[in-house]
C-alpha cells in the first residue's frame, strides 16, 4: 500500500506506543500511518528568529514526524492573521470579525509555499497526501507547481461558508481554485458541501456532475461530505475506567445529588459561550423549582488568547458567569462552575459520564466532536440527555438529542428544563439510537471512507 502522508497545522507530540492522552484525530492518523508507513508533517508550534531551511525529523517506527518552525512574522499573518483572522470567523459566519489585510494573505500564501518547499524533499512516488484544515488551502497548489505528482486530499474540519458570505473574501476566487487542486475535497456535511457546491456553479462558472464530480477552473476534482466521528469504543471505555477515580468521586460529592449540566468547549466566539449562560440564567429564573438543585459546570480551556476578539470573548463569559452566581447563588450552591482550563481527556470523559444534561451549543460549528463524547460516555442503564445546536454539524447525525437554536436563548432555557425533567425510558430510547449510530460511524469508519475515497480518487497530475 501507498505511503500515507498527513499534513496539518499542528502535529501530535511523539509518543511511543501512545499514552491514551492524544486526542482521537491524532491516534486516527498515526493508525493509518503505521499501516501503510507515513509522515506526519506540520508547524512544531515554535516560533524563532529564522526560518527552518529544513524540516526536523523524527522517526519512530513506520512514521516519520517531520515539523517546521515558524518565524514570529510567519505566525503574525499566517496563523494568528489570515488563518485565525479572517478564514475562521469568515468560514464560521462571522463576518463581522473578520480582519483582512493583504499583507497577512500574502503571509498566509507564503508559509503555505514554504511548507510546500520544504515537504517535497520528504515525498517518495506514489505517496498518498492528505491535507488538514483551513490554514493549508493552497499547498495543494504549492506542491503542485513544485513539481509534486501524489494524489492530493484535503480535509475542511470547519465549516464552508454560503456563497455570498465567501464572496466578502477578496481574492476568494483563486482561494478556491487552489482548492479544486486536490483530487478529493472532503467536507464535514452536506451542507458544507451544498454551499460549496452552489459557488462552484454560481459563482465560478463550473459544473456539478454526478457521484460528486465538480469541474471547475479547468480541472476536475471529488467533492464529498465525511462527517468526523469519535472513536467510540474508546471513549466509551475512558468514561467507564473513570467513573471510580478520584476526580470523579470529588465531583460526585461536591454535587451532592444536584443534577449536573455539562458543557465543555475551547474558549472560541463560535462556541455560543454567553448565549449559553444566558440560557441557564433564564432556566434559573424561569424555573424556580431547579435553583439550589442543579449545577452547570462550564469547562472552557483558553484558546487563541493573544487575539482581542477571544480576550473580549472571554471578559464577557466571566461578566455572564460572575453574574447569574451573584443572583442566584446560596452560601451553600453557586449555579455556575466556570474552570478556565483544560483537563486530562480521561478525567474529562468522567464528567462527561456523570452528567445529567450535555449541553452543547455552538452558533456554527463544523461537526462538534464533545456532542459525539457525551453520547459515547453515558451509562447505557441511566444514560443523560444531549442538548444540541442545530448548527452544529453533529445535529444531522445525533436526531435522539434535544435540538436548539442557540440564538433563541429562552427556547434553550426550557429545553433545559425538558431535559432535566425527562423520564428514563424517553432518555434510554433516543440515547441508544445515537449510540448505535455512533458505534457504526466512529472516527475508524469516517478515516477509512477518506482513505477509500482518496485511493480510488483519479490523480489530475498523473493524467496531466
Ligand atoms: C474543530 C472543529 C470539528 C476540549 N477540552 C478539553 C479537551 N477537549 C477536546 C474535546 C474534543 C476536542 O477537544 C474539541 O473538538 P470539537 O469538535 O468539539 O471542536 P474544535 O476544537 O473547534 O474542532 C469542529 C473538529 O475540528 C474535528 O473535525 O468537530 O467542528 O471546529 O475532542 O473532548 N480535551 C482534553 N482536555 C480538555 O480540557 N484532554
Amino acid at each position: 500500500m501507498n505511503r500515507l502522508v498527513v499534513v496539518s497545522n499542528r502535529v501530535a507530540p511523539v509518543r511511543r506506543g501512545g499514552t491514551g492522552a492524544e486526542g482521537g484525530l491524532a491516534v486516527a492518523m498515526q493508525g493509518a500511518m503505521k499501516d501503510r508507513g507515513g509522515v506526519w508533517f506540520g508547524w512544531s508550534g515554535n516560533t524563532v528568529a529564522h526560518d527552518s531551511s529544513q524540516a526536523k525529523v523524527i522517526e519512530t517506527g513506520r512514521i516519520s514526524y517531520a515539523t517546521l518552525d515558524l518565524t514570529q512574522r510567519d505566525y503574525n499573518e499566517y496563523y494568528t492573521g489570515f488563518a485565525n483572522s479572517v478564514l475562521w470567523p469568515l468560514f464560521h459566519y462571522r463576518l463581522d470579525l473578520t480582519d483582512f489585510s493583504r499583507r497577512d494573505m500574502a503571509g498566509y500564501h507564503r508559509v503555505n509555499a514554504m511548507f510546500a518547499s520544504r515537504l517535497l524533499p520528504l515525498l517518495k512516488d506514489g505517496d498518498v497526501i492528505w491535507v488538514h484544515d483551513y490554514h493549508f488551502i493552497p499547498l495543494g497548489a504549492y506542491l503542485r507547481q513544485a513539481g509534486s505528482r501524489q494524489k492530493l486530499g484535503f480535509f475542511l474540519h470547519i465549516p464552508w461558508p454560503p456563497m455570498e458570505l465567501l464572496a466578502t473574501l477578496p481574492n476568494h476566487e483563486a482561494l478556491v481554485r487552489d482548492l479544486c487542486t486536490y483530487d478529493l475535497i472532503g467536507f464535514q456535511t452536506r451542507t458544507d458541501l451544498h454551499a460549496f457546491e452552489a459557488y462552484i456553479r454560481e459563482e465560478a462558472g463550473g459544473e456539478v456532475l454526478s457521484g460528486g464530480r465538480i469541474k471547475a477552473f479547468g480541472r476536475s476534482t471529488l467533492a464529498k461530505a465525511f462527517p468526523i466521528s469519535i472513536d467510540t469504543e474508546e471513549v466509551a471505555k475512558l468514561a467507564r475506567r473513570a467513573e471510580h477515580s478520584p476526580q470523579s468521586r470529588r465531583l460526585r460529592e461536591s454535587l451532592s445529588d444536584r443534577q449536573l449540566i455539562t458543557g465543555v468547549d475551547r474558549l472560541d466566539y463560535t462556541k455560543g459561550l454567553t448565549e449559553r449562560l444566558e440560557a441557564y440564567q433564564h432556566l434559573l429564573a424561569g424555573y424556580p423549582a431547579y435553583r439550589g438543585q442543579v449545577t452547570l459546570l462550564q469547562i472552557a480551556p483558553p484558546s487563541r488568547g493573544d487575539l482581542s476578539d477571544y480576550q473580549q470573548m472571554r471578559q464577557q463569559v466571566e461578566a455572564i458567569a460572575g453574574h447569574i452566581n451573584g443572583r442566584f447563588a446560596e452560601f451553600d450552591w453557586s449555579p455556575v462552575r466556570y474552570l478556565n482550563r483544560g483537563f486530562k481527556r480521561q478525567t474529562l470523559m468522567g464528567f462527561l459520564r456523570l452528567s445529567d444534561v450535555g449541553l452543547v451549543t455552538p452558533l456554527r460549528d463544523g461537526m462538534n466532536l464533545v456532542a459525539k463524547e457525551f453520547v459515547a460516555a453515558q451509562p447505557p442503564e441511566d444514560p443523560g440527555v444531549l442538548v444540541l445546536s442545530r448548527f452544529a454539524g453533529a445535529a444531522r447525525e445525533l436526531d435522539g438529542a434535544l435540538i436548539v437554536n442557540p440564538y433563541d436563548i429562552e427556547g434553550v432555557g426550557d429545553t433545559l428544563a425538558r431535559a432535566l425533567s425527562m423520564a428514563l425510558p424517553e432518555r434510554r430510547e433516543r440515547w441508544e439510537a445515537m449510540f448505535e449510530r455512533l458505534s457504526r460511524h466512529d472516527l475508524a469508519a469516517w478515516r477509512n471512507a477518506f482513505m477509500t475515497n482518496l485511493d480510488a480518487a483519479p490523480c489530475a497530475a498523473a493524467a496531466a
